[in-house]
């Protein structure tokens, strides 16, 4: 698309908006404060570089798809990473799991060390990228029964929440030497197929693990611990330990923050409203951004509704800075750059959608009591030339508008994903 193009659309869309009082310049410069943490897992369907073949028994995950050019070792992951960040506006972060460590031959769980990690750490310091971390208590022989830090048996238990210390160990190494913190998302598939005979027991199994894991103390600048809940997964249909409010209630008495995940919900169940609950209380919190198809299938995000809810209680909360961004999906059945890019540019896209809303329209007719008011502004608001304002946003960070980056992610399929 012809720069000059872009240029008029956005100066007529900037009139258009500012009839409502609604101010863009301020609303691209919030929307450049936004960081999403890029799931390096999209890149290879889960599957790491460990050196043991990864099952995905008793995880309650499932890829599906088997989309030519799946990265093969880090630095192909690492060139795809590249690649998708080029095409997102603005400056994002990388969210790592502990399998897609160096490892150069068998190194076990509860042996992970930061030299692992060092490949990374000099490619993010050369982007100037921060980095985050996630202990995989999943894909391993030791979870096969779908049970690690509530495992009856004892040195299960203790060899994940040995894990569980190295990972935390290196999301602190990442904060100090990337002088940023890093934050390491706690997520276990325990649970329980049929009818639970003691909750208590593994519920109480697990709050002692996470008090081991957690007696090393780091300060908040190098990490944070996030606790990733989940309503049920394949294989714990029945009972899950690690629930909402299982991780909800420890992180508050603990000061950890939750990761809300948008697919670890019943369907009806609006994360959107949760953010407002939880930030009186908590000073910070985690999100999964992903899209659940009928249960958490960790479908690629699109714009929808949800996402749409979840931006606007984004923008509106007092302390945006505090809601971490993440995306969280895997999907195998398509060319896995895009993905990123698709789920990143649309998750910015309605944030953008959400600066632009007449807010204060909106705000004062709820006050007075004008209800039809508050719906018709909102209604109006579609209309309004939100692509005009995105494009040009898009074009000011150097990267491709709407109509044009999937091209690009084709050219890369032609030139890179298909020779693999
Ligand atoms: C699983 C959780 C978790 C994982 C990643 C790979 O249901 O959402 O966050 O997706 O750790
Ligand atoms: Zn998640």
């Amino acid at each position: 698309m012809d720069l000059t193009v872009v240029d008029k659309r956005y100066r007529e869309a900037r009139e258009k908006y500012g009839e409502l009082g609604i101010d863009t310049e301020r609303a691209l410069e919030e929307l450049q404060k936004f960081q999403i943490s890029l799931h390096c897992w999209q890149g290879d369907d889960v599957q790491g570089f460990e050196w043991q073949e990864i099952s995905f028994e008793g995880s309650g995950l499932q890829v599906t798809g088997n989309f030519p050019g799946r990265a093969r070792n880090a630095a192909e992951l690492r060139q795809d990473l590249e690649k998708a960040l080029s095409l997102i506006p603005g400056h994002h972060r990388v969210n790592l799991h502990s399998i897609y460590g160096e490892f150069n031959g068998p190194v076990e769980r509860n042996e992970y060390e930061p030299s692992h990690f060092r490949g990374w750490l000099e490619w993010a310091k050369i982007l100037n990228l921060k980095l985050d971390f996630n202990a995989t208590c999943f894909n391993h022989p030791k979870a096969a029964s779908g049970l690690t830090l509530s495992h009856p048996r004892k040195e299960i238990r203790k060899f994940w929440v040995d894990h569980v210390k190295c990972c935390r160990k290196i999301a602190a190494f990442f904060g100090r030497e990337l002088k940023s913190y890093s934050i390491h998302n706690l997520w276990i598939p325990d649970g329980l197929k049929d009818i639970p005979s003691d909750r208590w027991l593994y519920r109480q199994l697990l709050y002692d693990s996470l008090e081991e894991i957690f007696e090393l103390e780091f300060s908040q600048t190098l990490l944070k611990d996030s606790l990733e809940s989940k309503l049920f997964g394949l294989g714990s249909e029945a009972f899950v330990v690690g629930s909402h409010e299982f991780y909800l209630a420890y992180a508050l008495k603990k000061g950890k923050m939750v990761c809300l995940d948008l697919g670890h919900f019943h369907p009806t169940e609006s994360v959107a409203d949760k953010l407002s609950a939880i930030l009186q209380v908590s000073s910070e919190l985690l999100l999964h951004i992903s899209r659940g198809l009928r249960w958490d299938s960790d479908h690629v995000v699109i714009g929808n509704d949800e996402l749409d809810a979840l931006a606007e209680e984004i923008v509106n909360s007092p302390l945006p800075e505090k809601i971490h961004l993440a995306l969280d999906y895997f999907d195998g059945s398509m060319n896995r750059v895009g993905a990123w890019v698709l789920g990143a540019r649309s998750t910015l896209r309605s944030l953008l959608r959400a600066l632009l809303l007449p807010w204060e329209r909106i705000k004062q007719a709820e006050l007075a009591g004008e209800s039809l008011a508050k719906l018709a502004w909102r209604q109006i608001a579609r209309d309004l030339p939100l692509g005009a304002v995105w494009d040009y946003y898009c074009l000011n960070h150097n990267v491709p508008p709407e109509d044009m980056w999937l091209a690009e992610v084709k050219d890369y399929e032609e030139q890179v994903l298909s020779q693999r």
